[in-house]
């Protein structure tokens, strides 16, 4: 480790080097407002400026910033929404439908705008885009005589697509501010040239968002995801922020005023531990603490004696914990982030369905039944809208329809097949809430990838009884009397299928002969692991009642997942095993890989001030409800 000897009255203190940023690249960050609100208002425009609410169980999913204005909140319960607002018009949220389309839309357009094609999905209303590329080439065309008549190119090969703009100056806001007359001078520097840029290129699509999808968003823009994302929530709503990463001090302040909590990938267990250091404290881990990591800030943690990645490592030095957790926190805290954003991808890694029965928990065999014939029912035919094409798209050919319907092939299909259930937490219950989650896995049965003379529900059925039944008998052997509060069903560790002229097989059907043979052979390499996962997917809690709210975290996950990951099952083995063998709270710091899709897929946390367990993805946005309380 690196370094170097600071003195203060006389005494010598050993600071260790803050890591290098390297700021060669542009990235961008969207956040769409109030997002399903939004989706519905679109569905119904007699509905703009009226306030609305977005409703899934009893509570609020969101709100529209009409409803907001007079004091409604993101996850309020329905009841005490009405009574803020008696207006408020609440509609339902629970089909997750619209919103995964529009999202879709949104992202494939802002993806066209990478000539990388980076462009990557954070639950359904976030995207980073990397146009580091886009940037230079505009950087190079910039006419220095003529900078308030710039024409900023979209394509390299078509010169007038694109849109003018004013280079002496920022679109949106900046951080830190800096006197105008300060920025002529800047703008003889080629990083903020780039940042200036991009801001315009971040307030163009943004514009688009908004007048050609309807969709209003906050942008953040800076030089890589951690800093571009935070960025991006310090002007909420309809606005953005170029974060100038032009010296190291900017950067700094602005990373030492956020709570270590705030920061992306520092997850509430790495807070907590380094949270307890600092403060020389000690919380049990899981405990209902609604302030975990917000009670000191990243300068309070960067300047504690000695801190360094090495004390960082020690101090998140458990069973099951990452090696080089203290580096990659160091470099967090330093706005030091070298993560990816990935290459767009049409297929999800991993597709999810679950349900909750908080209000009801269930305990009959004919209940759970019921639902996993439901849920089976949802994840097959999900698997056949984003993982299966029609196989003669034009239709033309007899052979290539069914009823009437395209006949489909697989692009993509997953290996693995895992049944998650979370029993009922006992009121005052002292056991951890994630050891309520159980998961068992399963190779996929190859009859879910039958296309030809089987319908959905036919598919499901099978699946429910002879698959998901077996793995939950498996889970529970007690034969009633459960008291779950969630199931989850989910299918990953996809393979992509080469098309018959890629495999040289010829004719149509080679995708589903190279998925027969695989599944003849995969089913004796697979085995099966029952797990407690450390990073549960909880069901959120109505606070003021029994009843329950479903998080959408894995339908979520399923669309984060269809645009980002590619890694699939291999991923998942890889953590159940790891979690087979760890303490079951293992602490796990994202790999710079894999920084956000942690948060994508499995981890939750609660919130620390109403003590909701929320999704990673909606953390921030939960967080600023209650700071607009505030
Ligand atoms: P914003 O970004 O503050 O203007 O508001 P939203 O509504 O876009 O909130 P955001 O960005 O945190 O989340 C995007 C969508 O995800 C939101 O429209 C509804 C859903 N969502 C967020 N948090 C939760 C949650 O805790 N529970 C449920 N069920 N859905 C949530
Ligand atoms: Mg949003």
């Amino acid at each position: 480790m690196k370094t170097s000897a600071l003195t203060s009255g006389g005494a010598k203190t050993i600071v260790a080097r803050a890591p290098k940023r390297n700021d060669d690249r542009v990235i961008l960050h969207f956040d769409y407002d109030c997002f399903y609100a939004s989706v519905l208002e679109n569905a119904n425009p007699g509905l703009k400026g009226q306030p609305l609410g977005v409703k899934q169980k009893s509570i609020l999913a969101t709100c529209n910033y009409a409803a907001r204005a007079h004091g409604v909140k993101k996850l309020m319960p329905i009841a005490e929404a009405h009574k803020i607002c008696p207006g408020l018009v609440v509609l339902s949220g629970e089909d997750l439908t619209p919103f995964r389309d529009a999202s879709k839309r949104l992202w494939s357009f802002l993806r066209s705008h990478s000539w990388s094609d980076r462009a990557e999905r954070l639950g359904l209303d976030e995207v980073f885009l990397d146009v580091t590329d886009v940037i230079a080439y505009n950087q190079e065309l910039l006419n220095r005589n003529a900078l308030q008549d710039s024409f900023f190119q979209l394509s390299r090969h078509d010169p007038e697509k694109g849109f003018s703009f004013d280079a002496t100056q920022f679109f949106g806001c900046i951080q830190p501010s800096v006197d105008p007359k300060d920025l002529t001078l800047l703008l003889d520097n080629p990083l903020c040239v780039r940042l200036l840029l991009a801001s315009h290129l971040a307030g163009y699509l943004r514009l688009k968002l908004e007048e050609d999808f309807g969709y209003t968003s906050s942008g953040g823009i800076s030089t890589n995801k951690t800093l571009a994302k935070l960025a991006g929530s310090v002007n909420k709503p309809q606005n953005q922020t170029t974060l100038l990463t032009l010296r190291d001090d900017y950067v700094q302040d602005f990373m030492d005023g956020h709570k270590l909590r705030q920061i992306p990938g520092i997850g509430s267990r790495i807070a907590q531990l380094i949270e307890d250091h600092v403060l020389s404290i000690s919380t049990t881990p899981d405990s209902r603490d609604l302030e975990i990591g917000t009670k000191v800030t990243v300068r309070e943690v960067r300047q504690y004696p000695s801190m360094s990645p090495d004390l960082l490592e020690r101090i998140l030095d458990r069973p099951g914990s990452e090696r080089g957790s203290g580096e990659k926190v160091w470099n967090f805290l330093h706005g030091v982030d070298a993560s990816e954003v990935k290459e767009a991808s049409d297929v999800p890694t991993q597709i999810s369905i679950e349900d909750t029965y908080m209000a009801r928990p269930l305990n009959t065999p004919n209940e759970l039944m019921r639902e996993l014939r439901a849920i089976a029912t949802s994840l097959v035919r999900r698997m056949r809208v984003d993982l299966a094409v029609a196989d003669d798209p034009d239709h033309s050919s007899p052979a290539s329809q069914q009823d009437g319907q395209p006949q489909l092939r697989w692009i993509a299909y997953p290996r693995t097949l895992r049944l998650s259930t979370f029993i009922r937490p006992k009121p005052n219950s002292t056991i951890p809430e994630n050891l309520g989650r159980r998961s068992r896995s399963q190779p996929l049965p190859s009859f879910v990838l039958n296309l030809k003379d089987t319908s959905i529900e036919a598919v499901a059925e099978r699946l429910a009884s002879e698959a998901l039944l077996p793995l939950f008998r498996r889970l529970h052997s007690e034969r009633q009397g459960w008291n779950l509060a969630l199931i989850n069903v989910c299918v990953a560790n996809m393979v992509m299928v080469a098309r018959s002229s890629e495999t040289g097989n010829g004719g149509g059907a080679g995708g589903a002969r190279d998925i027969g043979r695989m599944f003849r052979t995969q089913e004796d390499k697979l085995r099966e692991w029952t797990v407690y996962d450390p990073t549960p997917i909880a069901p959120v809690l109505d606070s003021t009642s029994s009843s329950a709210c479903v998080t959408d975290t894995n339908d979520d996950v399923m669309d984060i997942e269809e645009v980002n990951k590619e890694k699939g099952v291999e991923a998942v083995e890889v953590v159940e095993e790891l979690i087979e063998t760890s303490d079951p709270v293992a602490i796990s710091l994202d790999s710079d890989a894999d920084a956000w899709e942690e948060e994508d897929e499995d981890e939750s946390q609660r919130c620390h001030l109403c003590g909701h367990i929320i999704p990673i993805f909606a953390i921030l946005a939960h967080e600023r409800f209650h700071s607009v309380d505030d």
